[in-house]
């Protein structure tokens, strides 16, 4: 099974949006497999988004994701790279289609309530940056032979 990396971003926790993010992931049939709160360092901030370390918003970003505590998760599922960046949608939620999670719930570019991987590439090191292997569990659903 595939695992990504989705980060719920201060403004969606400062906006008790938590549950209803959740939710949505949950309801496509993911996995929540690890689960992490925490306040991001600059360090770890930086490291996490080094591609854009030359581009003029990434101050902007490193102080937007450093201000107060995120929700980190690795989420596994069929093609869950593809189908999270789907559900998340549009980085600039002007242009995110309705039904995704920016294009209901954020407005703009610097304030989009949610990251995730890009890329199997980037799902590995950003799990590896988040998270240890013993925190991430390996466990059977109930209802593991409905297929969604
Ligand atoms: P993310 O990495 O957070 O999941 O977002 P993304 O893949 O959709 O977009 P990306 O290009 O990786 O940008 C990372 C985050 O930087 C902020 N950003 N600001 N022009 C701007 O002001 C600008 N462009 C990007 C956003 O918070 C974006 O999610
Ligand atoms: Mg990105």
């Amino acid at each position: 099974m595939e695992r990504t990396f989705i980060m719920l971003k201060p403004d969606a926790i400062q906006r008790r949006l938590t549950g209803k993010i959740i939710t949505r992931l949950e309801e496509r049939g993911l996995k929540i497999v690890a689960a992490k709160m925490l306040q991001i360092t600059r360090e770890l901030a930086m490291e996490h988004y080094q591609e854009h370390k030359n581009k003029p918003f990434f101050n902007n970003l490193i102080d937007y994701i450093t201000s107060a505590p995120v929700l980190a998760l690795v989420i596994e599922g069929e093609n869950s790279i593809k189908l999270t960046r789907k559900i998340v949608g549009a980085t600039n939620p002007q242009e995110a289609d309705p039904g995704t999670i920016r294009g209901d719930f954020a407005l703009h570019t610097g304030r989009n309530i949610i990251h995730a991987s890009d890329s199997p590439k980037s799902a590995e090191r950003e799990i590896k940056l988040f998270f240890n292997e013993d925190e991430i569990y390996d466990y059977t659903m109930p209802d593991e032979k409905i297929i969604y």
